[in-house]
């Protein structure tokens, strides 16, 4: 085995590598699984494609990303003394403020050693005679690990549309998921930003700030509400970190994984339009998504519990926005509100009362391609510099579809989820034993504050491996009927619900070709962390565990 250890995460010239553990990824994910890892005394290493640790918020680094959840929630849990010292200066962090949290957590649990950055890793072939995986990298590295995580993220795998010209064009273009380090100075320019979901709703202010002209390419419009950020409030932060056991907890057995917003038990629909009215311009004035998510319990289940605040939210875009017909093309009507991703924002409808701004329709005259000068609709070509592209990606299975993971001999898990991703638990796929998934496929991951999802999963992983070890337990392989059952219910849920009605990325609709499946799982993360925390105290219910075939 060669020491490829390095204080600074730098690749060495990685060979064979013999591990209990790989994890592939290097942002929240890995890097708390590395260290849970090593806190049971297992040999980890995490593998990063970037040539720094953080994951999401090491690539989007497009102007005004910032997280959507509050800080003080959105944030490691499993150390009280992090959660005590460090400091967010704002509500909603910004990329940068984020960066450096995580760069902070690497460093002070001094992970780095155990990083191994600009690497990608290529494929994974698990081997049923000896129970160990053989990760390859893009770098000759092969490593032999027992378990394999993949602490891929859900979210990157950017995702340029096939727009035909791209190529010809005479300008800068760029992508929200890889954005250039340095920053991009659009000053005096001409610009177009296409895709009006989260990534574009949070760029498109502080564009138009510098911009001599943005046009935005809207296909459909989304609902976004105000952050209301501001610079945190001492006494607010104050009160968390003197009740944070309590606030974690409490988060723990809710809806979304963030504490202050208990389950709701009041229809929508029971109480006076005036009195919903108020709580949901209370909800506005407070700010941030999971208030109105969470505020009556119909409201994700039910069209006319959903359509009154819908109605209101339109009622909003149009009381901001001067010009009417500029607002009707803003005030979305395609979804119920809430079943798409909410944006959150700071002054994206206000952006569109600017002489410099022009939003552009491209739901009624699509784009027919880049040309040398810009962007071609059906309509007309608009001269540009610049193109930044927020067009999403191909998420929750791009990152490991684009990894050849097979038993040796076998499909690959491309192949196997070619009608969509199959899980137990989304933790585990049937057929491709010690693979463990972090926040994937049929786990509420992308529908929670993430990092409370990271964390639970971990830890589960963590009792699992902890399990295996003490009962020589070599092979850990969901059982494909349990799967199926798991599956059935994920979709009975979903179902059960409006979310998939919304042609949204949870059922993989902006990307063509991809199978309509909707992939989260969304009966809450209490009820989800209760039904993983069963099949642990059952001895793993669900799972052939076994000692090797040697
Ligand atoms: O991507 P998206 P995103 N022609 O897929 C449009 C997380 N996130 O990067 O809706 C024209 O939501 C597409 O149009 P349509 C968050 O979970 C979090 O914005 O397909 N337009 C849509 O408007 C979020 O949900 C944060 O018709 C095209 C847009 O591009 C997820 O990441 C910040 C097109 C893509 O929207 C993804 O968000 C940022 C085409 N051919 C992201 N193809 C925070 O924490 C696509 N579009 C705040």
């Amino acid at each position: 085995m060669t020491d490829t250890r390095s204080p600074t995460g730098v690749a060495s010239a990685a060979r064979d590598q013999r591990l209990d553990v790989a994890i592939v990824g290097g942002g929240l994910a890995g890097l708390y699984a590395l260290h849970r890892m090593r806190g049971l005394g297992m040999t980890a290493r995490v593998f990063e494609a970037g040539n720094g640790v953080g994951g999401t918020w090491f690539w989007n680094r497009y102007p005004g990303a910032r997280c959507d959840i509050e800080s003080l929630e959105y944030s490691y849990a499993f150390a009280d003394d992090l959660q005590q010292e460090w400091t967010w200066p704002e509500r909603y962090a910004t990329q940068p403020q984020i960066l450096a949290y995580i760069n902070h957590v690497a460093e002070r649990f001094d992970l780095m050693r155990d990083v191994q950055l600009d690497t990608r890793i290529t494929s994974a072939e698990f081997d049923r005679g000896s129970d160990l995986w053989t990760v390859r990298s893009n770098r000759g590295d092969v490593v032999s690990a027992r378990f394999c995580v993949m602490a891929t993220g859900n979210l990157s795998t950017p995702r340029v549309p096939d727009f035909k010209g791209l190529e010809t064009f005479r300008g800068k273009w760029y992508h929200s998921g890889m954005w250039p380090t340095q920053g991009v100075d659009f000053t005096g320019q001409r610009v177009g930003v296409i895709g009006t979901g989260s990534s574009g709703i949070q760029m498109i202010p502080l564009i138009a700030r510098q911009a001599k002209h943005l046009h935005v390419f809207q296909r459909t419009a989304n609902f976004s509400l105000p952050a209301q950020n501001r610079p945190m409030e001492a006494e607010r932060e104050a009160a968390y970190k003197a009740n944070y056991p309590d606030r974690r907890a409490e988060a723990r057995g809710s809806g979304f994984g963030v504490s202050g917003y208990p389950l709701p038990t009041q229809s929508a629909l029971e109480v006076t339009a005036e009195e919903r009215r108020r709580k949901y311009e209370e909800l506005w004035q407070r700010g941030g998504s999971i208030g109105f998510l969470s505020c009556y319990n119909d409201f994700l289940v039910d069209e006319d519990a959903n359509a009154t605040a819908a109605e209101f939210v339109r009622e909003k875009i149009r009381g901001i926005v001067r010009d009417p017909a500029v607002a009707e093309l803003l005030a979305p009507s395609d979804h119920p509100i809430g079943t798409k991703r909410l944006c959150l924002d700071t002054g994206y409808y206000e952006t569109y009362n600017r002489d410099n701004v022009t939003l552009v329709d491209v739901r009624s005259a699509p784009i027919e391609a880049i040309t040398e000068r810009g962007v071609r609709t059906a309509e007309r070509e608009y001269d540009l510099d610049a193109i930044a592209f927020a067009t999403g990606f191909d998420a929750m299975t791009g990152a490991l579809r684009e990894i050849d993971i097979r038993v040796a001999g076998g499909e690959a898990l491309a192949e196997v989820w070619a009608a969509g991703p199959r899980t137990y638990l989304g933790l585990s796929v049937a057929g491709f034993p010690n693979l463990f998934l972090i926040t994937g496929p049929g786990s509420p991951g992308v529908k929670s504050q993430m990092i409370l999802s990271i964390e639970q999963h971990v830890d589960w992983i963590a009792g699992l491996l902890d399990h295996a070890r003490g009962h020589a337990i070599t092979r850990i392989e969901a059982d494909a009927e349990a799967q199926d059952r798991w599956v059935a219910h994920v979709n009975e849920v979903a179902d059960s619900t409006l979310y998939p009605v919304a042609n949204s990325w949870y059922v993989g609709a902006n990307i063509p070709g991809k199978p309509r499946v909707f992939m989260p799982y969304v009966a809450g993360v209490g009820v989800y962390r209760a039904k993983c925390d069963e099949v642990a105290a059952s001895g793993y219910r669900g799972f052939h565990l076994t000692g090797t075939q040697d």
